[in-house]
């Protein structure tokens, strides 16, 4: 009988989860909260027939070189811009994310955020918890409108379709959309969305949400010059990535006086914070949180399990990123 197949999750993960995935596999897994150093991930990972990865943890060539047992990574994440997938495919690594189980609650998240920087919200709730509030004012912490307004999504998504959904139909909201493709005219009025240029958006938005994946070309997307291009008074949401925006600029434009404030789930460097980001009043920071509700984390875990274990039973993946993969190696030795 062969050995079990051997799995390493360097992150906390479900424990229901992680006792399915034991049934199958002789799985190692780092519960503690505290990231495990380079170093320990290294060594586990190269002992490992597969991965249980978050959006945080990179695969790149050098860890291939290192892994050569390696044979899948289960991306816990939607976006996959941690994996260098060309090289995976080069190497027969087979990568899968968790596309669909996430879409509705990381919207309601990036709603979530438009809404509190816009209506200052936490700026509010540190007024009051500092005992500031010492009567009623005409304009005290006064915000911009939501409802009515025009939101700027960029990238259109299963994500950002769900978004504009939202704008749309429950607050009125004029919806402009800049993505590579132009959706369908059937999707587009059930979004109730218009594709513009990029610049129109910029200039015409009085919120603007970014909704898109990463990748190198899209990298500061957002600098100083798009910066000066949005309305004044706008605000930036980004539940993305953190590396879409230049946070310098982002600062900049709003100690200018040029933004009205921005949102963020997702930062640069992730979990260390541009210093100049924790100073601001106008802004609402979040953890990397959009998809953090149980249940939806859970349909995440458990889709990336599935895909651990579909393909050392049957050579298959529900969700994978390079099927080309499973079409040109052998079947796993482990069934
Ligand atoms: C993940 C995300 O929680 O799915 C994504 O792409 O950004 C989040 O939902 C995060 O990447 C950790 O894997």
């Amino acid at each position: 009988m062969n050995a079990k197949p051997k799995i390493y999750i360097p992150r906390p993960n479900f424990p229901q989860v992680i006792e399915r995935l034991q049934t199958h596999f002789d799985v190692t897994h780092n519960q503690e909260d505290q990231r495990v150093t380079q170093e320990h991930f290294l060594a586990q990972a190269s002992k490992a027939d597969g991965l249980l990865t978050t959006g945080s943890d990179l695969i790149d060539l050098s860890l291939l070189n290192a892994c050569p047992r390696l044979k899948i990574c289960a991306n816990m994440a939607v976006g996959f811009n941690n994996f260098d997938l060309t090289s995976m495919t080069q190497a027969g690594v087979l990568a899968t994310n968790t596309p669909d189980v996430l879409t509705q609650t990381t919207a309601d998240f990036g709603f979530a955020l438009l809404m509190a920087c816009s209506r200052r919200l936490v700026e509010s709730e540190h007024y009051l918890r500092d005992q500031q509030w010492k009567q009623w004012r005409f304009d005290l912490l006064a915000g911009q409108d939501v409802h009515g307004a025009t939101l700027g999504i960029i990238g259109m998504g299963r994500i950002g379709q769900a978004v504009a959904k939202r704008a749309s139909k429950g607050f009125d909201m004029n919806v402009l959309y800049h993505n590579r493709s132009q959706l369908a005219p059937s999707v587009e009025s059930e979004c109730g969305a218009t594709w513009v240029e990029l610049a129109y958006l910029l200039a015409h938005a009085d919120h603007v949400m970014l909704v898109l994946p990463y990748s190198p070309e899209a990298h500061h997307m957002i600098g100083a010059r798009e910066l000066a291009m949005m309305k004044p008074g706008a605000h930036l949401i980004n539940i993305a990535r953190g590396g879409l925006i230049d946070e310098n600029a982002l600062v900049n434009a709003l100690e200018s006086g040029h933004l009205g404030g921005f949102a963020l789930d997702v930062f640069e460097g992730e979990p260390t914070i541009n210093p100049r980001l924790l100073t601001q009043k106008r802004v609402v920071l979040t953890p990397h949180i959009a998809s953090s509700t149980i249940a939806t984390r859970l349909k995440m875990s458990n889709l990336a399990a599935d895909n651990l274990i579909e393909f050392f039973a049957h050579h298959r993946a529900l969700t994978p990123l390079n099927p080309q993969v499973l079409a040109s190696v052998k079947a796993p030795k482990h069934v």
